[in-house]
């Protein structure tokens, strides 16, 4: 068995190690300087692969997805038909993404922004402390991510809502759903958590409109791609008060360019989209889980279902 290995070189060692132990008699070549012959390789292994790269190589019989976004991988119009797309699903992928979900959540919900800027100022007051019970946290995107982060969100008292494209069925989750369902679910969302995937349905989808959707005070929390905030409406929103702060992991242009407005701004915190780190070890369960099953002649789980885009 032969991995081809297209991401940052830094990345590949961990990998090769961590693919290595799961099948020790494969070889695993880092694109581009240790491929060989092109039609050797079996399995894919790629974050944001160079477009047009994929369909060069004739023989692939899976694409395996190092992020659980694959928005990086479907601007390429010229993939390799007919080879599926595996999403990465993983424990610490989702373990990681909950634990920046509830810590914002609570520095949002306890005022910890507030009281940030006065210890600047040296201000000593208390604010009216909110009943966990009536605060209200949205998710967008309830999936793999969103719908653990919200139960664990849920399990802490919060008043919990989430908006999909499905109905959800989830303890102590309201589900909200499709195109009627997102208004009501933004009207009542104080702390308001982006977790959709990036496709042409999702670009934008935080933006002026609905940024006035959200109660006064609310705040946001960005931990899935930067093209789904227009940058200068929320700075519009934070500027005019009416959104009260927002964390952003993931920007247009990554790294964050240093003249972008949002390093400097008071009511802005920026994180280098590292939400959710994947953790070579324990992703390539998921690597392995997949690959044997293609391998046994069975279907791959979590596939990309291209018309959807995601
Ligand atoms: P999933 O595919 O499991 O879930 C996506 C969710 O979004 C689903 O609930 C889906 O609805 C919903 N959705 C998609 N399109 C629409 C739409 N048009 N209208 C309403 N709901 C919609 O993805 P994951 O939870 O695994 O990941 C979410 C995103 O998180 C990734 O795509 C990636 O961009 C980002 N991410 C960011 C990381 C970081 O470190 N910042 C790390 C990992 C991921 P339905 O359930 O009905 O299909
Ligand atoms: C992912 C990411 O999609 O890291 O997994 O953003």
């Amino acid at each position: 068995m032969r991995f081809l290995f297209l991401s940052g070189a830094d990345k590949a060692p961990a990998w090769r190690e961590a693919m290595l132990a799961k099948f020790p008699d494969a070889s695993f070549d880092i694109w581009p300087d240790e491929v060989t012959d092109k039609a050797d390789y079996d399995y894919a292994i790629v974050w944001r692969p160079p477009v047009g790269e994929l369909k060069t190589f004739p023989n692939l019989k899976a694409i395996l997805s190092l992020g659980a976004g694959v928005d990086g991988i479907l601007v390429d119009t010229d993939l390799p038909t007919q080879v599926p797309i595996v999403r990465l699903v993983d424990r610490c992928l989702t373990e990681g993404m909950s634990e920046y979900v509830l810590y914002w959540t609570i520095h949002y919900h306890r005022k910890m922004d507030v009281y940030a800027n006065w210890t600047r100022e040296g201000i000593w007051k208390q604010l009216r402390q909110i009943d966990t019970r009536d605060r209200k946290v949205g998710f967008l995107g309830l999936g793999e991510l969103g719908s653990d982060a919200a139960k664990k969100v849920a399990a802490l008292g919060f008043d919990v809502a989430g908006w999909s494209r499905s109905e959800k069925h989830i303890d102590g989750v309201t589900s909200y759903y499709g195109d009627d369902g997102l208004t009501p679910f933004l009207n009542r969302s104080e702390i308001l958590i982006v977790l959709l995937p990036l496709t042409e349905s999702t670009t934008g989808i935080i933006n002026a409109e609905t940024l006035a959707a959200l109660p006064e005070d609310a705040c946001v929390i960005n931990c899935a791609r930067g093209a789904h905030v227009v940058d200068e409406d929320l700075l519009a929103a934070l500027d005019s008060g009416h959104i009260r702060s927002a964390t952003l992991d993931v920007f247009h242009t990554e790294p964050l360019p240093s003249d972008h407005p949002y390093w400097t701004h008071p009511k802005v915190v920026v994180s280098p989209h590292m939400a959710s780190l994947t953790v070579p070890s324990s992703a390539a369960d998921w690597m392995e889980q997949n690959i044997n099953l293609i391998e046994a002649g069975e279907a791959p789980l979590n596939t990309v279902d291209l018309k959807r885009g995601y």
